[in-house]
C-alpha cells in the first residue's frame, strides 16, 4: 500500500466496494483517482485505477444501451446492512420475520422469496437493516443477490439443519461464490491481487437446530465442509439463539452510537442515536445530519465516558460509543 492515502480515498474505496451499478463504480473510481496523491510511489495504483475506470465506462455504456440498470434499489437504513442468504427452504424468510417487523412470506416449499425484501431489526436503541433474498442453488444464482452481498456489511449464510440436503446445499452456495467476483470472507476486504474481487464478512448460521437430527447432521457436515467463518447455532422457529445472533450481528458492524443535543435543550435526543464506524469523527456525524451542517460546523461540546463533561472539541474529535454531542454552527 502506498503511503498517505487520504481519508477521502478510503471512503471512496469503501463506496466502490459497495457499488451496485457500473455508474456508481465509475463515480467512485474517479473520486479515488482524484484523491490519490500523484507521485512515483503511486504510479502502479494510478495505472490500475485508470484501467478500472475505462472498464467501468464500457460497462456503464453497455448497461445504458440494455436499459436494464440495477433492478434493486433498496436505500440503506440504520446502523448497517445484513444480507440473509442460503439454499432453498433453509429458513431465511422465517429468520428475517423473527428478527424484524417485516413479514416475508414463509412457506414449506422452496423458491418462495423471489424478490429481495428488507426489514429493520431492533437491537438496544439502534436498528439494523436485514435483507431477505431468493435461494441460491447450483442452477440458480440471481445477480441481485450478488449486489446485495457486495453492498452488505455482513452476510448471514444459513444452513438447513432440518434436512439431509443441508450439507450439499451449503456446498452449492459456497461453490457459486467461489466462481464469482463477489466473495464470502472472514473479513470484508478488496482482493488486491484480483481486480474487482471483493469479499464481504460472513457468519455461518446453522438453522433448525431444534430438529431431532440436527446435531448428527452438524457432525457430518464438519467432515465435509470446512470454513473459517464465525459459526452460530439457532432455531428461527422455536426460537433459540436469536439474542446471541443479534448481538453478534451488531458487534460485527463495529459502529459507535452518538446522541445529539440541541444547544438550547437540556436533554439529548436519546431515542434516535446516529451511528458512525468506529474511529469516526464529529464531522462524520455533522455530515449525517446535513451537508450544510458539516460545512458550517464550528465546534462541539461532548459528554461521555472518555472526556470531561462538556469538553469543547473540534471536528476531528474521534467519537466513543454513547457520546452526547452538542453541535455549534
Ligand atoms: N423446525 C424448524 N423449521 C423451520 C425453522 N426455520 C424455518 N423453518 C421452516 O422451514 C420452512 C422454510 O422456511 P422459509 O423461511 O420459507 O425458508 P426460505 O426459503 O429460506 O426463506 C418453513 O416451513 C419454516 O416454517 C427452524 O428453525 N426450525
Ligand atoms: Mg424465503
Amino acid at each position: 500500500m502506498p503511503a498517505n492515502l487520504t481519508q477521502q480515498y478510503h471512503k471512496a474505496e469503501a463506496a466502490y466496494r459497495r457499488a451496485a451499478s457500473p455508474e456508481e463504480e465509475l463515480e467512485c473510481l474517479q473520486e479515488m483517482l482524484r484523491e490519490l496523491p500523484k507521485h512515483k510511489g503511486t504510479d502502479k495504483l494510478q495505472a490500475e485505477l485508470k484501467q478500472k475506470i475505462s472498464k467501468a465506462k464500457k460497462d456503464a455504456q453497455t448497461a445504458k444501451s440494455q436499459k436494464k440498470g440495477p433492478s434493486f434499489r433498496i436505500p440503506r437504513q440504520g446502523a448497517g446492512r445484513v444480507a440473509v442468504i442460503g439454499g432453498p427452504n433453509c429458513g431465511k424468510s422465517r429468520l428475517v420475520g423473527e428478527l424484524t417487523r417485516a413479514n416475508p412470506p414463509v412457506a414449506p416449499y422452496p423458491f418462495t422469496t423471489r424478490e429481495l425484501s428488507p426489514g429493520m431489526m431492533p437491537w438496544e436503541d439502534v436498528m439494523v437493516q436485514l435483507i431477505d433474498t431468493p435461494p441460491i442453488t447450483a442452477d440458480v444464482f440471481d445477480p441481485n443477490v450478488l449486489s446485495v452481498v457486495r453492498g452488505a456489511d455482513l452476510v448471514l449464510l444459513l444452513v438447513d439443519m432440518g434436512s439431509d440436503d443441508g450439507i450439499e446445499q451449503l456446498q452449492e452456495v459456497l461453490d457459486q461464490f467461489a466462481e464469482s467476483k463477489t466473495g464470502l470472507g472472514v473479513e470484508t476486504y478488496l482482493d488486491e491481487n484480483d481486480i474487482g474481487k471483493a469479499y464481504t464478512k460472513t457468519f455461518l448460521v446453522f438453522n433448525k437446530m431444534d430438529d431431532a437430527e440436527a446435531e448428527t447432521r452438524l457432525e457430518l457436515l464438519r467432515e465435509f465442509v470446512t470454513t473459517e467463518f464465525v459459526e452460530l447455532q439457532i432455531s428461527a422457529e422455536q426460537p433459540r439463539g436469536l439474542d446471541e445472533l443479534k448481538r453478534a450481528v451488531y458487534e460485527s458492524l463495529d459502529v459507535v452510537r452518538v446522541y445529539t443535543k440541541m444547544p438550547n435543550k437540556k436533554e439529548a435526543d436519546y431515542d434516535r442515536p446516529f451511528t458512525v464506524p468506529r474511529g469516526g469523527t464529529l464531522l462524520d456525524v455533522a455530515q449525517l445530519i446535513h451537508k450544510d451542517f458539516a460545512e458550517n460546523f464550528k465546534h462541539a461540546r461532548v459528554w461521555g465516558s472518555e472526556v470531561h463533561d462538556g469538553t469543547t472539541v473540534k471536528g476531528d474529535y474521534v467519537l466513543h460509543d454513547k457520546d452526547v454531542v452538542e453541535l455549534h454552527i
